[in-house]
C-alpha cells in the first residue's frame, strides 16, 4: 500500500463527541478530508444548528445528534442512530470535555464530580458502547483527548487534572484489554490551544497588556505561541488511520514542546 494510502479513512464512520466547535470540530474536519463519514454530538440545538452550517460550508455532510455523553441511555441511542444513518462506528474520538477553575478547597464535591463525569466517565461510557461492535467487525480506533494536565498539575484545576490523568490510564487500559481484537486506543494531548474553553485566560487586561496567563504560557511553550485547533488535524488523522495500526496505549502530545521545556528565564 502506498504510504499516503495508509492515512486514508474512506468508508469509515467517525464519531467525534463534542465536535460542534473548538478542537472537536477541527479534528472532525480533518477526518472528513481523509475520507471519513462524520457524526458528532453536543447538548444544545442552537450549537448543533450552527455546527451543521459550519460543516456544510466546508463541504462536509456531517450528521449531528443531541446527546449528553454522561447519560448512558442517550449514548446507547446515539450509537444506534449513527448505525442507522451512517453505519457502525469505526473511529471514536472522546473529545467532549469541560473544565472548572476553582481552588480545590473551595470546589463543591458536585462540581468536582461534574468535571470527572464528563471528562473521564463519559469516555468510559461511549467507549463501552462502541467496543462490542468494533470487536464484531474485526477492529476499530479510539482516540481520547487528554491534556497537559494528564501529566502536570496547576492551581485551580484539580478535578480536570484528576480526570485527564485518569483518561490517560483509561486509554492505556482499553489498549491493553482490547488490543487483541485489533482495536487501537490512543490519546492526543493538546497543549494550550486557543479555543473558547480558555478564552478567559487570554483576555487582554484593561490597560491593553497581555493577560498574565497568556504571557505565562508563551514563556512555557518553545513554539512561543498558543496552538490552534487545526494544529491537531495531522495527529487526529494519523491515530484514526491504518498508519497507526501498531501504535496502542500511546498519548501523542501536540503541545509546541511544553512538556520538554523548563520555561523561558524571566
Ligand atoms: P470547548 O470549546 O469548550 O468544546 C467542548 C465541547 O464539548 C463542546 O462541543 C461541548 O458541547 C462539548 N461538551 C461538553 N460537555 C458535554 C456533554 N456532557 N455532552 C456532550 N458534549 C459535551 O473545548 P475545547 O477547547 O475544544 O476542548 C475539547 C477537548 O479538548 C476537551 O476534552 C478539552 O478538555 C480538551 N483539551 C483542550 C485544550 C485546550 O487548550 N483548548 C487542551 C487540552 C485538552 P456543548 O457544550 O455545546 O454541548
Ligand atoms: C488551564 C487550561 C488547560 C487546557 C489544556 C492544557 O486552565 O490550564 O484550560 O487545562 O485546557 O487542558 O492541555
Amino acid at each position: 500500500m502506498h504510504i499516503l494510502e495508509q492515512f486514508r479513512l474512506d468508508g469509515k464512520v467517525a464519531l467525534v463527541t463534542g465536535a460542534a466547535y473548538g478542537i472537536g470540530f477541527a479534528m472532525a474536519e480533518a477526518l472528513a478530508q481523509a475520507g471519513a463519514k462524520i457524526a458528532f454530538n453536543c447538548r444544545s440545538q442552537s450549537n448543533m444548528d450552527r455546527a451543521l452550517a459550519m460543516y456544510a460550508e466546508k463541504g462536509i455532510d456531517a450528521r449531528g445528534y443531541l446527546c449528553d455523553v454522561t447519560d448512558e441511555a442517550q449514548v446507547a441511542q446515539l450509537i444506534e442512530e449513527i448505525g442507522r444513518d451512517l453505519g457502525p462506528v469505526d473511529i471514536l474520538f472522546n473529545n467532549a470535555g469541560i473544565i472548572k477553575r476553582i481552588p480545590m478547597t473551595e470546589m463543591d464535591c458536585a462540581e468536582f464530580r461534574q468535571v470527572v463525569d464528563i471528562d473521564l466517565v463519559a469516555p468510559f461510557i461511549v467507549s463501552k458502547a462502541v467496543i462490542p461492535g468494533m470487536i464484531e467487525r474485526g477492529g476499530g480506533k479510539i482516540v481520547n483527548i487528554c491534556s497537559m494536565m494528564s501529566e502536570l498539575g496547576r492551581e485551580t484545576v484539580s478535578a480536570y487534572a484528576a480526570a485527564k490523568g485518569g483518561l490517560k490510564m483509561l486509554t492505556r487500559n482499553i489498549a491493553s484489554e482490547y488490543g487483541a481484537y485489533n482495536i487501537q486506543c490512543n490519546g492526543i494531548g493538546p497543549g494550550y490551544i486557543a479555543t473558547q474553553q480558555n478564552a478567559v485566560l487570554r483576555e487582554p487586561q484593561a490597560d491593553g497588556s497581555k493577560h498574565p496567563f497568556d504571557s505565562f504560557i508563551l514563556a512555557k511553550t518553545p513554539a512561543a505561541r498558543w496552538g490552534t485547533p487545526e494544529d491537531l488535524a495531522g495527529a487526529a488523522v494519523f491515530l484514526a488511520s491504518p498508519a497507526s495500526d501498531f501504535i496502542n496505549g500511546h498519548v501523542l502530545y501536540v503541545d509546541g514542546g511544553i512538556l520538554a521545556y523548563i520555561g523561558k528565564q524571566p
